[in-house]
């Protein structure tokens, strides 16, 4: 595995590091966690799936803010079981949350990552961030981030939550394949320049942990109005593909278990649930 590393040669000196590997070792991300973080973090330079990863930790017992983290994935994975490219340079990994809720709560963790990851990616790049429905992160309507939220539960009560983060960060848009490209970009393309990827990481894991007691309580009607501040598809006609029906009308609400309702262009509105609905955006 070749990682980012300069290494100059001195003549007679054998060689010498120039700059250190670029990786997003425990190390490199502890500097950028709060005080008194309880989560383990698993690093690995190339990993099938980080949710993978995640899911196996989470079932040995590993707390809250717990981290899988790779610089490669082989089998990275999006919903319904597509596929997410995940060369070297982004960032990929995934967070273990242990919420003590109900089942019928769980929902809110997609409004609370969609928000962080919005927010963090504009805070860290200066750029516009865009939440598309149910939880694509756009810069200028093409995908920078996507979003994997994994759940295990017993009857009505939920056991462990795996939110999977893909962010392109530091690729050159060629290191994606040409039809992913088409709808993608990479903070490198927009930037002109690599992101400090440690500190990026460090501070959506801080904030997951430090907000997402938040949601549930009397501070979630603020995240919802942020996620609906945030997104890319209120106001705007859309499509959705729902069960191979596809659906279009303009999208009005944002519902307070994340659910898409739409007008119908008879007139009718339409409520979608998060999971199972792909969308196209008319722009
Ligand atoms: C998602 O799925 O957007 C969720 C992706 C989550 C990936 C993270 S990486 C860490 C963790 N470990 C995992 O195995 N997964 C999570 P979905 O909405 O189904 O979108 C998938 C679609 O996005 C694919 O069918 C492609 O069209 C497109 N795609 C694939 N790779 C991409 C990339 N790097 N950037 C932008 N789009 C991509």
């Amino acid at each position: 595995m070749l990682f980012r590393s300069d290494i100059e040669g001195v003549s007679n000196q054998g060689y010498r590091l120039i700059s250190a590997p670029d990786l997003l070792l425990p190390a490199e991300i502890a500097p950028y966690l709060p005080v008194g973080f309880e989560g383990d973090i698993f690093w690995s330079a190339t990993l099938a799936s980080t949710n993978e990863r995640a899911k196996e930790l989470a079932d040995k017992g590993m707390p809250t803010g717990s981290l899988a983290i790779a610089e490669t994935q082989t089998g990275g994975h999006g919903r319904r079981g597509r596929s997410w490219q995940s060369p070297p340079g982004g960032i990929w990994f995934s967070i273990i949350l242990r919420p003590d809720i109900a089942l019928m709560l769980a929902s809110r963790v997609s409004i609370l990552a969609a928000v962080i990851l919005a927010e963090a990616i504009n805070t860290e790049t200066g750029l516009r961030a865009t939440i598309k429905w149910p939880n694509d992160i756009l810069i200028e309507g093409k995908k920078v981030c996507g979003i994997l939220i994994e759940l295990s539960a017993q009857l009505e009560e939920v056991n462990y939550i795996i939110v999977g983060i893909g962010i392109n960060a530091n690729i050159k848009i060629e290191e994606l394949s040409p039809e992913v490209r088409e709808a993608a970009v990479t903070l490198t393309a927009l930037l002109g320049k690599d992101i400090n990827r440690q500190r990026l990481l460090g501070r959506i894991a801080s904030r997951f942990v430090n907000e997402f007691p938040l949601i549930f309580d009397d501070n979630y009607p603020d995240y919802l109005n942020r996620r609906r501040q945030l997104s890319a598809v209120l106001g705007h006609s859309v499509t959705i593909e729902d069960g191979g029906r596809r659906f279009t009308g303009k999208a009005i609400d944002i519902m307070q278990n994340g659910a898409l309702k739409i007008e119908l262009s008879d007139g009718t509105e339409r409520v979608f649930e998060s999971g199972d609905v792909s969308l196209r955006l008319h722009i």
